[in-house]
């Protein structure tokens, strides 16, 4: 038995096990997805209370799929013998100057959100972490149609400027677009 031992826990340590400098990328990864998640609830719950409902449903979509980002991120480190860790998030904004400031924060998130995705990536190839590498390639993708979809709704809210009733079809209409990542609730697969 002990011979058995010797030889499978080296094998495990070797195949299986993500390395502690990747481990702790992708659980600064997690808080960030969880921390986007928490950002875009605080959104929401301002717009429903603004009685915006199509921004609120939108946000609150958006706020769901980012949760499943993090989860995704989350079971992966276990599954690769690593501790995925529930981490303290400091408390979202609970106010926005208006609806244009609004969606400017989540653009300016999303592309930061982008930087870090690719700076992980870069650890993977430097630490030649190939498997991480390749799962974190749906990040990558999801992260330009977020970009691209928050850019879509900043050209349209230039477009309104200040016109009310334009407003009002944007609200009507916006609700359609949540769940236009790439994530559509396949993130926790
Ligand atoms: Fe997780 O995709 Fe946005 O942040």
């Amino acid at each position: 038995m002990a011979i058995i031992y010797q030889i499978r826990k080296p094998f495990f340590k070797l195949n299986y096990m993500i390395s502690p400098k990747i481990e702790k990328a992708l659980n600064q990864q997690v808080l960030l997805e969880a921390e986007s998640s928490q950002i875009y609830l605080a959104m929401a719950s301002w717009a429903e209370v603004g009685g915006l409902s199509g921004i609120a449903e939108f946000l609150f979509t958006h706020s769901d799929e980012e949760r499943l980002h993090m989860l995704k991120l989350l079971k992966f480190i276990n599954e690769r013998g690593g501790h995925g860790v529930i981490p303290t998030l400091p408390a979202p904004p609970l106010k926005y100057k208006g609806i244009k400031e609004l969606f400017q924060e989540v653009l300016t998130h999303e592309i930061h959100v982008s930087a870090e995705i690719n700076k992980l990536v870069d650890s993977c190839l430097k630490e030649k972490d190939y498997t991480t590498h390749n799962f974190l390639q749906w990040y990558v993708s999801e992260q330009i149609e977020e970009e691209a979809l928050a850019r879509k709704i900043m050209d349209k809210l230039k477009l309104i400027g200040d016109d009310k009733a334009g407003m009002y079809i944007f609200d009507r209409d916006i609700a359609s677009l949540a769940g236009g990542g790439t994530s559509k609730g396949k993130a926790a697969e």
